[in-house]
């Protein structure tokens, strides 16, 4: 499976919802399918998409929370695992695309590579709902049920390690960061 076409397929789920990126290839594919206001992709904090994610899940209880993930990025921050399922989000979903290495610096291989398996720690951390899939069909299927199970899910997805030929975008962190701050204020004080 491609994460391009992961994020395709998914894509029309993302309207309404909070979602929060790691930075580099995920963010550049995202942003090539469509920016949107309630989209934050997180510069630099390698690791701590997951940490924003929660943070932002605790305190917006009505609203569901999506991050994108990597596995370079979780294995950066295993503790982050164990703080989520510690406060266990009900409205977060946490999709790790693991393509066993860090593609947007050149693709070292990562330990999911030689068999460490992401799904089985975060459940040994304590994450209530926890899969691994393979294929576009059994992405989609697993990301309904993660958003309809209203329970914290993180959701590994296998992908091949392949990504846009270039990360620079358009949309400055400064600028997303207020536009996101804004969208966060203004759908607080709608509902
Ligand atoms: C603390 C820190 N270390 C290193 C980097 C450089 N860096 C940026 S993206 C990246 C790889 C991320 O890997 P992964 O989460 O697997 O995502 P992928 O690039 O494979 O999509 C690295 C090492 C950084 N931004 N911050």
């Amino acid at each position: 499976m491609r994460r391009l076409d992961a994020l395709r397929a998914v894509y029309s789920q993302l309207e309404g919802r909070i979602v929060v990126t790691i930075m580099g290839a995920v963010a550049a594919e995202l942003q090539s399918i469509g920016h949107r206001p309630n989209f934050f992709y997180l510069q630099h904090a390698m690791g701590l998409a997951s940490s924003l994610g929660l943070g932002i899940a605790l305190s917006r209880p009505d609203r569901q929370v999506v991050v994108f993930d990597g596995d370079g990025s979780v294995l950066m921050n295993l503790g982050g695992l164990t703080t989520l399922a510690r406060y266990r989000p009900r409205n977060l979903v946490h999709v790790v695309f693991d393509n066993e290495s860090l593609l947007s610096v050149g693709g070292f291989p990562t330990a999911t590579s030689t068999g460490s398996d992401l799904a089985g720690i975060a459940a040994a951390a304590g994450v209530p709902r926890t899969q691994t899939v393979r294929s576009i069909d059994e992405f989609t299927h697993a990301f309904d049920e993660a958003l309809a199970a209203e329970d914290l899910t993180t959701l590994v997805a296998k992908v091949e390690p392949v990504g846009p030929s270039a990360y620079v975008t358009d949309l400055s962190l400064l600028e997303n960061r207020f536009q996101f701050q804004r969208y966060l204020k203004e759908s607080r004080t709608t509902r």
